[in-house]
């Protein structure tokens, strides 16, 4: 057996611990992202391969028998690509997927498709928006100049930004309630653009705009291929047990 792990994920970084421990030859892999990412446990491969056919080729000359999709629910290129590679070489393939953030009595949520909306979602009056939507898809809010803009990103801009009244914070996550709510006290914030990205480590400004009562623009996560997923480190490993069974 010889797992390959897609990672970048609070998720995957549990799993590969799991992976680690339980002795399993296996590969974590980042697209490279970030400039300084997580240690593993494991051995780990950084970029990306070149579309579905480059994964497929390194399915094939690294010999894994099974690929764990464990990126994020917004990671949507890999994710088809995994389905696209695997369905050709004929690799069991499972995603670690967590579940949405569900609205909850006091959220104040309006609920959009994407980026697009969430940017036609703003007032028109000049307000203080927290972007914590990462870095990629900054750009169309530069149609509503009007705001003042707190983003947050992993490493720093390296150039200009490209809304003209914007500052960012350089913060990775996890992130705590509390540190969420001096953030957005501090910096009198009124409204939050977030994606539902699920799982623990982001969902504390979910939690801070309920306290503050802010309204909270939520992207709603884009649709992925079908695959077989589970929620937990311990079914992926019950999926990687129960074949090791079988297919050794
Ligand atoms: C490169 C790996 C851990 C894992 C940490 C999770 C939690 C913190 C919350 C906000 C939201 C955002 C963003 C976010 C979170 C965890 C987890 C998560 C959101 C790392 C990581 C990589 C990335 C890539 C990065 C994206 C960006 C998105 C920032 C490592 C830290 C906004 C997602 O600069 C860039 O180009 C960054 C790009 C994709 C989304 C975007 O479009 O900008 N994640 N995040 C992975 C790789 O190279 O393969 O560096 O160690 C992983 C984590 N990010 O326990 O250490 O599991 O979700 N990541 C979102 O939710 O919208 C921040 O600020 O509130
Ligand atoms: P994406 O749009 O789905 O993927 C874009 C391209 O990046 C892929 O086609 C692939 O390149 C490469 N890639 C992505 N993930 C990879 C991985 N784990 N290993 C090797 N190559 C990978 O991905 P994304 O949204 O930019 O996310 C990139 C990474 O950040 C993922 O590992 C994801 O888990 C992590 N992350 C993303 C978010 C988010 O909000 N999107 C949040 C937290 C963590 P090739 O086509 O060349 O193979």
């Amino acid at each position: 057996m010889r797992v390959l792990i897609l990672g970048g994920t609070s998720e995957a970084n549990l799993l590969a611990a799991a992976v680690a421990a339980a002795g399993l030859d296996a590969i974590y892999s980042y697209a490279g992202r970030t400039q300084v990412p997580v240690n593993q446990p494991l051995p780990t491969r950084i970029g990306g391969f070149g579309g579905a056919d480059g994964l497929a080729d390194a399915i094939r000359q690294q010999g894994f028998t099974h690929v764990v999709d464990a990126t994020h629910p917004f990671a949507t290129e890999i994710s088809r690509n995994a389905v696209a590679a695997c369905a050709t070489t004929a690799t069991p393939l499972i995603a670690l997927e967590r579940k949405p953030w569900i609205k909850m009595p006091g959220d104040i949520w309006i609920e959009v498709q994407d980026v697009a909306a969430a940017v036609a979602a703003l007032p028109q009056a000049r307000a203080n928006v927290f972007l914590a939507i990462g870095r990629q898809h900054i750009t169309p809010f530069a149609t509503r100049p009007q705001h003042a803009y707190t983003l947050r990103f992993i490493d720093a801009a390296g150039g200009s930004l490209s809304l003209p009244d914007a500052d960012l914070i350089v913060s990775r996550g996890p992130f705590t309630l509390a540190g969420e709510l001096d953030l957005m006290r501090s910096r009198r914030i009124e409204w939050i653009v977030a994606r539902n990205s699920g799982g623990d480590g982001a969902r504390a400004k979910i939690d801070a705009a309920r306290e503050l009562k802010l309204p909270v623009i939520m992207i709603e996560r884009p649709a992925l291929p079908d695959r077989s997923r589970v929620e937990s480190v311990a079914e992926v490993m019950q999926w990687l047990g129960h074949r090791a069974c079988l297919g050794a």
